[in-house]
């Protein structure tokens, strides 16, 4: 007998995959928390029925959530990630020398137990030293911060639950308040196929607030549709004019200094949204 994972995707679609193991199945103070072993994809957090993370796909999704705003910022220093209790934008994070301090705001301090112990390759980086973990709400941390960080990433769940905030345009506000006057910031959010209006809206917000207003894509085989966006907003640093001497050596499996800035070349259904 085997046992298969499906998540509905939509009300008429999905994905599914084939389940070894369940190693936790509980509900937090915030949400419902799996994490089980797949055949294809190694050991997956899922939060709410919803995939967040696999041990086989998870660079692609941590490297251009942190390498993107940091290499478009000329000296991040000071560093939010408001979410990723996992802590694979971390990771990436520290990655960068010229980061001092990276805060982590968790608001589901099981998400990183249960991370430290099933995706140890991924979370391993929470215990090191420039880095700061809070067990807080995101979005209270962003409204009590003013002009404290260089770069800001919103690595949330999908807007329903404890993340419903975090798609607002007030959190944008408070966002742009946290940042230094050159600061920049990007939140992934979610898929052209399924949730278009999603993507225009949040666009069309953050464009209210931000001077420069950019949109990029991965590809993400287990998030649905696998065509993932993540929207950056920035006081002054344009993503798309890094000088190239800024590209740092770096090791990565996805992101490259092409990639940067291939990855805003949008298909013409995608770039009709903004
Ligand atoms: N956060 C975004 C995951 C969204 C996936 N959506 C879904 N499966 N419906 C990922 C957290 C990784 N650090």
């Amino acid at each position: 007998m085997s046992i298969w994972f499906t998540e509905k995707q939509t009300e008429n679609f999905g994905i599914t995959m084939k389940i070894n193991k369940t190693y936790v199945s509980e509900q937090t103070e915030f949400q419902k928390l799996d994490m089980v072993e797949t055949e294809e994809f190694g050991n997956m957090l899922i939060l709410d029925g919803m995939v967040m993370t696999t041990q086989k796909d998870e660079f692609v999704y941590h490297e251009m959530v942190a390498h993107v705003p940091l290499f478009t910022h000329p000296n991040p220093k000071h560093v939010l990630v408001v979410g990723g209790g996992d802590g694979g934008v971390i990771r990436e994070v520290l990655k960068h020398p010229s980061v001092e301090k990276a805060v982590l705001v968790e608001i589901d301090g099981k998400v990183i137990e249960y991370s430290k112990q099933y995706l140890p390759e991924i979370a391993g980086d929470l215990e090191n030293p420039r880095v700061e973990v809070k067990v807080d709400d995101g979005f209270m941390h962003i409204a009590t911060s003013e002009n404290e960080y260089d770069v800001i990433m919103v690595d949330s769940t999908e807007p329903v639950g404890p993340a419903a905030k975090l798609f607002e345009k007030g959190f944008y506000e408070g966002i742009s308040k946290a940042l230094k006057e050159d600061g920049i910031f990007v939140a992934q959010t979610d898929n052209p196929w399924f949730t278009p209006e999603l993507i225009s809206q949040v666009f069309s917000d953050v464009s209210e607030i931000f001077p420069i207003t950019r949109l990029y894509t991965a590809n993400i085989p287990t998030y649905p549709s696998g065509l993932w966006t993540f929207t950056i907003g920035s006081k002054k640093h344009d993503p798309l004019e890094v000088p190239a001497d800024r590209f740092h050596e770096i090791e990565t499996k996805y992101w490259t200094p092409q990639l940067h800035t291939a990855a805003f070349a949008l298909p013409k259904f995608v770039s009709d949204l903004l």
